[in-house]
């Protein structure tokens, strides 16, 4: 009877012990984005505002070492091993992903080349983070190993309708690569089968040879279907391009920034900004020139009246632009500021630093 006791005390803790060293034993043996839920495949929540995806001198450490998206949140690269069988296809027709049942996110496959510079100089193909150089962008460049590279958005719209996509693919690459650089869009609810298509976000061809610059701006309405969904996945994605002459051909890297997922209107909407140039005692300043200038470098001009208001009329929302400001006799304390317009916007005040 005296045994009874310490057996009973016993046999509970030996299989809890057994427990957690397997489960510790686990945790070693498994590969790490199975340890957790990892950021980068997180699905972002609509309700707290638009998903967005923007490469800047100030965010270099997106992508630090090579298919590494884990500090991207809600987003991951692919390189679309092996989705189409040859050179030239539309990217639109592409509805699988390189996994079994097309499941994604996958934990061990994703794929980008972090920290390039020059996309004319680099030619591996897939995915690449250009994060120093001319052009700040995520590249996609198709080759016969990466048939069809894309990225992936995880978003919730639970509660939410009128939602949207919007980015630029910009052509990346001076080099004297020629290629019909086409560019899809597509969505799927849930984590596997096949992703539709959205004719309406696609791109013939981003792309002209020996030049780079031209931007292509995407801003569409996604489908009723994805409304109130806790899982939804939208993927933008390139194929390994033909040439002109539909001939096998180098691709031409296309970059993407400036992205946005959410309910925030259309581009046509346009706005004004306007604000006043002060000192710190509130008095008006005359005649100060602040420029405005919009994510492509395109520059506008208004001088304050001589109680200090100055104003932009039909700004395009849905962008980020920069305000400067010049006067010969005043310093101010914040001579640039950066705002994202969605609305209009009647305070952007700039202040003297004295008098
Ligand atoms: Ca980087
Ligand atoms: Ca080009
Ligand atoms: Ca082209
Ligand atoms: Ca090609």
């Amino acid at each position: 009877m005296k045994n009874q006791k310490p057996h009973r005390k016993f046999f509970p803790v030996f299989p809890v012990a057994i427990v957690l060293a397997l489960l510790s034993l686990a945790l070693v043996l498994l590969p790490s984005p199975l340890r957790s839920v990892e950021a980068n495949s997180t699905y972002f929540d609509l309700s707290t505002g638009n998903l967005t995806l923007n490469l800047t001198s100030g965010t270099t450490n997106l992508i630090t070492s090579n298919d590494n998206w884990t500090a991207v949140s809600s987003v991951e690269g692919y390189c679309g091993d092996g989705l189409t069988s040859t050179f030239g296809v539309d990217p639109q027709t592409v509805l699988t992903a390189e996994f079994p049942s097309s499941a994604l996110p996958s934990s061990s496959d994703t794929c980008i080349a972090a920290n390039k510079g020059n996309p004319s100089a680099y030619n591996a193909g897939g995915l690449a983070e250009f994060d120093s150089g001319t052009y700040l962008a995520f590249g996609f460049q198709g080759n016969v190993q990466s048939r069809a590279p894309y990225m992936v958005f995880y978003v919730n719209t639970t509660g939410r309708s009128n939602i949207r996509i919007a980015f630029d693919v910009t052509d990346i690459d001076g080099g004297s690569n020629n290629a019909v650089s086409q560019f899809a869009v597509q969505y799927r609810v849930g984590e596997s089968g096949n992703f539709t298509n959205l004719p309406a976000g696609y791109i013939a061809d981003a792309t002209d040879p020996n030049v780079a610059g031209r931007v292509t701006s995407v801003n569409i309405l996604l489908p009723p279907a994805i409304n109130n969904q806790p899982q939804v996945q939208i993927r933008i994605i390139t194929t390994d391009a033909a040439a002109p002459d539909g001939t096998s051909s180098p691709d031409e890297w296309l970059g993407v920034n400036n992205l946005r997922i959410g309910n925030f209107g259309t581009t046509a909407a346009s706005v004004s900004v306007s604000g006043r140039v002060l000192t710190p005692g509130g008095r008006g300043i005359a005649r100060a020139s602040i420029t405005m200038w919009d994510d492509q470098g395109n520059a506008r001009n208004s001088i304050s009246n001589p109680f200090g208001f100055y104003s932009f009329d039909d700004v395009p929302a849905g962008r980020t632009y920069i305000f400067t400001i010049a006067s010969r006799r005043y310093i101010f304390n914040q001579p640039s500021q950066v705002l994202n317009v969605d609305n209009a916007y009647d305070s952007l005040n700039f202040f003297t630093s004295s008098k």
